[in-house]
């Protein structure tokens, strides 16, 4: 039998059979394909690249993209809930469908030309062509506004000159979404693997997301052809797309603290200290009910949060509610979940120490904890503390 999830408060009736079967039919692969697997690629350092066409050969590519391009026509809901058994498996898997889907494949439908979209949907929804996004520099993380990396004119196109850092698949992406200065101004522009005066090294030692490739983006008279520019100017452009990110990792991380918590529940009915299962001990009963709360809590921000979306009615600032929000009670599941295992819940034989690993990153990643605190804190006062 496959994977059976806590649902408390019976969330399952509230969705639709469509979007339970895609939610189904990621869970199983999940359950197969990832998490016998993966502990030895993290061990490794290495992204299991085999699962790239599986994936898309599952819809996970493109899943709310409109059939014209390939892609699925789906909703965010479903959206949501495939992010959530992704990232049960590895945030690392996650990662990668969050980058492909919100980071590429919508800033090109949203703001690519006709013939950018022709050429690169498509194949990014098959998964034959693999995509990142440069926003962040070595200087400028949480502030993006501030990067120096630019973008001049030149005859045919643009010369790009600076460098981007913590890119997810850089290495391996055939197309780069990059955010440069253009006469002052941030521009997307679609850089393509093997363009002269552009390079991608792999960035080495993470204790974190260690099944994730990441990568510099080095960019050195980098020479773009005129037709390669997105129509956006602003910051609005990259931070429209972060949106989206931030969306699907506000559910990737409920996938996260359900592996952990189902991994200490068992753990705990099976764990005899003192003559008893440790599940009988006021204290750990105290912290699976913890867990369970804050899960369930977090399911159903993601349930609402997933409607509005689909109305169009969703706002930046439920988005990064729901982001912040998750993935903190997610990293807490995860050091507590590793209390619960004890000594043993430091190996690779249990997924917590992985998860809890992972998800520092994801604390940072797609705007930190703070950034995000700050967000609210400006909504709800109207005072804002970026200026
Ligand atoms: P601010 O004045 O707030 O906004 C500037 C313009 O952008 C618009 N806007 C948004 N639009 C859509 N979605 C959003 N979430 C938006 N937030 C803001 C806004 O309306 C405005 O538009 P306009 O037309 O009036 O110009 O700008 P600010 O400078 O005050 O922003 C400050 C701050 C800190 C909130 C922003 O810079 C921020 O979010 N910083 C965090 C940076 C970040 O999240 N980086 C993530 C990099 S990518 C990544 O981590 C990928 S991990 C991938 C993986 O492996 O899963
Ligand atoms: P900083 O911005 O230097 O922040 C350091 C600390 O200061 C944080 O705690 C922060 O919250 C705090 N801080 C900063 N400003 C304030 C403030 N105003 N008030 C209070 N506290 C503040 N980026 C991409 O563009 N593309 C990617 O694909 C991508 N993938 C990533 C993958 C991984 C594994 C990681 C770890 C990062 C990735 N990033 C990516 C980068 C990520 O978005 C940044 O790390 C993040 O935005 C934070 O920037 P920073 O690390 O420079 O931290």
């Amino acid at each position: 039998m496959g994977f059976k999830s806590i649902d408390y408060f019976n969330i399952d009736e509230l969705y639709t059979e469509e979007e339970l079967l895609i939610r189904d039919s990621i869970r199983k692969f999940v359950d197969d394909e990832v998490i016998p697997i993966i502990e030895q690629y993290y061990f490794d350092g290495k992204y299991p690249e085999h699962l790239t066409p599986k994936l898309a050969e599952l819809g996970v590519f493109g899943i709310t993209l409109s059939e014209e391009y390939g892609g699925a026509g789906a909703n965010y809901t479903s959206y949501g809930l495939a992010m959530q058994e992704l990232e049960r498996g590895d945030s690392a898997v996650r990662s990668f469908a969050s980058v492909q889907n919100s980071l590429v494949i919508y800033p090109i439908s949203r703001y690519g030309t006709e013939e950018q979209k022709r050429k690169w949907l498509p194949r990014l929804v098959r998964g034959e062509a693999i995509g990142c996004f440069g926003l962040t520099e070595p200087d400028f993380g949480s502030n993006p506004a501030g990067m120096i990396t630019t973008a001049k004119r030149t005859d045919g196109g643009f010369l790009l000159n600076g460098a981007k850092m913590w890119i997810t698949n850089g290495t391996v992406a055939d197309v780069a979404v990059v955010w440069a200065k253009l006469d002052g101004e941030i521009h997307g522009f679609l850089v393509e693997k093997g363009t002269k005066g552009f390079s991608a090294p792999e960035m080495r030692g993470k204790h974190s997301l260690r099944a994730s490739v990441t990568s510099e983006l080095i960019f050195e008279d980098c020479e773009i052809p005129e037709e390669n520019i997105l129509n956006i100017a602003g910051l609005r452009g990259p931070l429209s797309c972060l949106n989206q990110a931030r969306y699907g990792i506000a559910w990737g991380a409920i996938g996260a603290a359900l592996a952990v918590f189902h991994s200490a529940l068992e753990y705990s009915k099976s764990r005899i200290q003192f003559g008893k299962p440790i599940a009988k001990f006021q204290i750990t009963q105290e912290k699976l009910v913890w867990m369970l709360n804050e899960i369930t809590k977090a399911q159903l921000v993601c349930y609402r949060l997933g409607r509005l979306m689909d109305e169009g009615k969703a706002r930046p600032e439920h988005v990064s509610f729901a982001k912040r929000n998750n993935v903190d009670i997610a990293l807490e599941c995860a050091r507590i979940a590793r209390e619960i295992h004890g000594a043993n819940g430091i190996l690779g034989e249990y997924p917590v120490m992985r998860h809890s690993a992972n998800l520092e990153s994801v604390k940072t990643y797609e705007g930190t904890h703070e950034i995000h605190t700050l967000i609210l804190g400006r909504d709800i006062t109207g005072e804002d503390a970026f200026e």
